[in-house]
């Protein structure tokens, strides 16, 4: 296998790179050097691409943003030169790591109307989507206040915390478990999404769900970021998200609990009915119209690619 697919791959799989927007681009980085440095005929670098996309897509079960990427690539390189297929695979790469960049640039700007001046934001885990839209509201002198959430076993939030922290926004951050207590607190919930399931359903961070449901009682609007990138195509041919679940050693080393099975689950579903509206760089739209988003981005190729 090329190198840089599997440094990029261990990367994903320890979490030294995390988060589905960054997997994604990464994973479409160590594709385009993949197909560049290719030695051999045009049957051999379709076999090459796809040991490659099968161990990256290995790496992280649940974001569809990874398998998103890699098909991104992978669907242009249908060409009928070896030459011409390695050319389009770069290229292919490069226009989905800038769309991905301006994505969350413009999920920015439609995001940030919905934080109104002097709210407090609560956000969970660490996501680029809905960073973008809290640092965009604070770009334009909105005074917001932000509660972070630790985000246990691998405390993204710290990231998060320190991010806002160092923008100068006053951030608090909080144990998972306090979400309920704080929500009184909260005017709007801003999160992002490894996956959006053809119902609407947003799977991200372990707890999100929980966070929905705190809000929905509390009626404070809760918000999802995400790129169009993250909606699953393989839902609407009837594939269940697969949730990923990590080793009990980051949460504590089992031999201090003999006896105790530990489970470590990284990311759950939030049913539409609990998500107020979904942020793309298309526009903010309703839980229920993912189908239509489906159909849209990746309507002609889901029977061929992503069955
Ligand atoms: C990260 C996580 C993030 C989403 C969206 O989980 O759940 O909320 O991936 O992130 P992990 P982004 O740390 O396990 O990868 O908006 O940056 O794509």
């Amino acid at each position: 296998m090329h190198p840089k697919v599997k440094e990029v791959g261990e990367k994903i799989r320890s979490m030294e790179i995390r988060g589905a927007g960054r997997i994604a681009r990464a994973a479409a980085e160590a594709i385009k050097m993949c197909a560049l440095d290719y030695q051999g005929d045009l049957e051999g670098f379709r076999e090459c691409l796809k040991e490659a996309k099968n161990y990256l897509i290995s790496t992280r079960p649940t974001a569809v943003s990874l398998k998103n990427a890699i098909y991104y690539i992978l669907m242009r390189t249908d060409v009928r030169s070896l030459e011409e297929a390695k050319r389009s695979a770069a290229r292919a790469a490069d226009e989905f790591i800038r769309n991905s960049e301006m994505a969350l640039e413009r999920i920015g700007k439609y995001g940030a109307e919905r934080i109104p001046d002097g709210s407090t934001v609560m956000t969970h885990c660490n996501s680029s989507a809905a960073l973008s839209a809290i640092l965009t509201a604070h770009d334009q002198g909105k005074k917001i206040e932000v509660i972070a959430t630790e985000t246990r076993p691998w405390r993204q939030g710290y990231i998060t915390a320190k991010v806002l922290a160092k923008e100068g926004i006053p951030v608090t951050l909080i144990v998972d478990s306090a979400v309920r207590h704080f929500m009184k607190e909260v005017d709007v919930v801003a999160v992002g999404a490894d996956t959006i399931a053809s119902n609407g359903a947003v799977i991200n961070k372990i707890g999100t769900s929980q966070m929905a449901l705190a809000a929905h009682e509390a009626r404070v609007p809760f918000l999802v970021m995400a790129e169009t990138y993250k909606f699953s195509p393989e839902t609407v041919i009837g594939k269940l998200v697969v949730i990923e679940e990590r080793s009990p050693k980051e949460i504590v080393d089992p031999e201090e609990l003999p006896g105790v099975r530990i489970r470590n689950p990284v990311f759950d579903a939030t049913p539409p009915e609990y998500v107020d509206a979904i942020v793309t760089e298309k526009g903010v739209i309703s839980p229920y119209l993912a189908y239509e988003i489906i159909k849209e981005e990746f309507g002609a190729w889901i029977e061929r690619w992503w069955k």
